[in-house]
């Protein structure tokens, strides 16, 4: 499977094309358009998403709510564009007002970078399309691979661990189900009521600040069969392919698995899982701190992976920069901008994860129909478990 993505965050609309499902699979709007609402929540959310209502319209690869194998597009409208028809317009203009050029890089964004290696004069060139608005079709996309995932009996949930140094202190739940209802009841997406008072006033003090904060998510995936991924060669190591998708999401600079980083500070009788078997259950691990992944490999136990978000670099408390022009120093100053956007981008890391392991796993096995893909994952659990 594979996906490209279009669209600047005020131009007319976000597109993606995917291209790799099996045929004869069920698909809705409705079934994009929760994750795309999904992602537009959270506190610490600015006024831009009060302006869109993200849906999706699929204009080709499905028909009767089924899909055809064929590409499959897919299409956000930008509400906000009404106000920036001619600032991001396609027609030729001379008319420099309505261009609203932009010189002055913001520390921390794409700006100075991007026009470096594209020779853009003009940075809204450059932070139209590095704006994080487009996580709304890799969303659109991730919810294709979820519901796909679901069909396979794979479930994908998310929770925030931590925002502006405000650690989550709960971490067990009763079943990925249950994660995800107390997550979606909760204005940061956390497990804890302790700390998601704590997070909501961090977020609303850094607002008052005009500063900004960001945190770390967790994804959490039950119901990989084993043996998904390869120890043969880089490219098709599975933790390989997640690492670079949670790394992908703006703003996030790191990622671990299971216990991660505190692997560095344990011997190895504390860090690697026994393996054990039993009858109809047959080979599983007594712990789960490698988090589902040995070798490049699902090991078949729940997924764990946390990505970690810097503070969004648009800031009202502005910073020090150099205008690409007159070369003369400023101090960045923002009309609007998200104050935390970590519970957002727990949705945004849910799908991208489903996405990689919708690939896998389609490359793995056969999948130009849904039956004989489902058919092939029942195999491959059943072989697992009589192994
Ligand atoms: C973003 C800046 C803000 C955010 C935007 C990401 O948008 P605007 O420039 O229109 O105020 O709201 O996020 C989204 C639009 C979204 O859909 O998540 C940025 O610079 O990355």
């Amino acid at each position: 499977m594979r996906y490209l993505t279009a669209g600047e965050s005020h131009g007319p609309q976000l597109t993606t094309i995917i291209e790799g499902l099996p045929a004869g699979m069920p698909l809705l709007a409705e079934d994009i358009d929760k994750e795309l609402a999904r992602r537009q929540k959270g506190h610490g959310r600015g006024r831009r998403m009060q302006i869109e209502k993200d849906t999706v319209h699929i204009t080709s690869g499905v028909r009767h709510g089924l899909t055809l194998a064929s590409p499959v597009a897919l299409v956000v409208q930008n509400d906000d564009w009404k106000h920036w028809t001619k600032i991001m317009g396609a027609e030729p203009t001379d008319d420099e007002e309505v261009k609203r050029v932009i010189t002055r890089p913001r520390p921390g964004h794409a700006d100075l970078n991007g026009a470096l290696k594209y020779g853009h004069r003009d940075m809204r060139n450059v932070l139209e399309r590095s704006s994080a608005r487009e996580t709304t079709v890799r969303v659109a996309a991730g919810a294709v691979a979820k519901k796909l995932l679901s069909l396979l009996g794979i479930k994908v949930a998310s929770h925030v661990v931590e925002i502006g140094g405000i650690k989550s202190e709960v971490h067990a739940y009763d079943s990925i189900e249950s994660l995800a209802e107390i997550t979606e009841n909760s204005p940061v997406r956390c497990l804890d009521p302790v700390a998601e008072k704590k997070m909501m006033q961090a977020i609303d003090d850094a607002k008052a600040n005009g500063d900004s904060i960001g945190g770390i998510v967790e994804v959490v995936v039950e119901g990989m069969p084993p043996g998904v991924g390869s120890y043969v060669h880089y490219d098709r190591k599975l933790d390989s392919k997640l690492a670079a998708a949670i790394v992908s999401i703006n703003a996030f600079k790191g990622v671990e698995f299971g216990i991660g980083f505190e692997a560095a500070r344990k011997p190895g009788s504390e860090v690697h899982d026994e393996i054990e078997w039993s009858e109809g259950e047959g080979f599983h691990r007594s712990t789960n701190r490698l988090g589902g992944l040995e070798g490049g490999m699902s090991t078949g136990m729940p997924i764990v992976i946390r990505g970690v978000m810097k503070p969004i670099p648009t800031l009202y408390k502005p910073l020090q920069s150099v205008d690409i022009d007159s070369k003369e120093s400023f101090t960045a100053s923002i009309e609007r901008s998200d104050s935390c956007a970590v519970p957002a981008a727990a949705v945004v890391a849910e799908n991208v994860i489903a996405w990689e392991l919708a690939t896998a796993i389609t490359n793995q096995f056969y999948a130009d129909r849904l039956d004989t893909l489902i058919k092939s994952i029942e195999d491959q659990r059943a072989y697992a478990r009589e192994f």
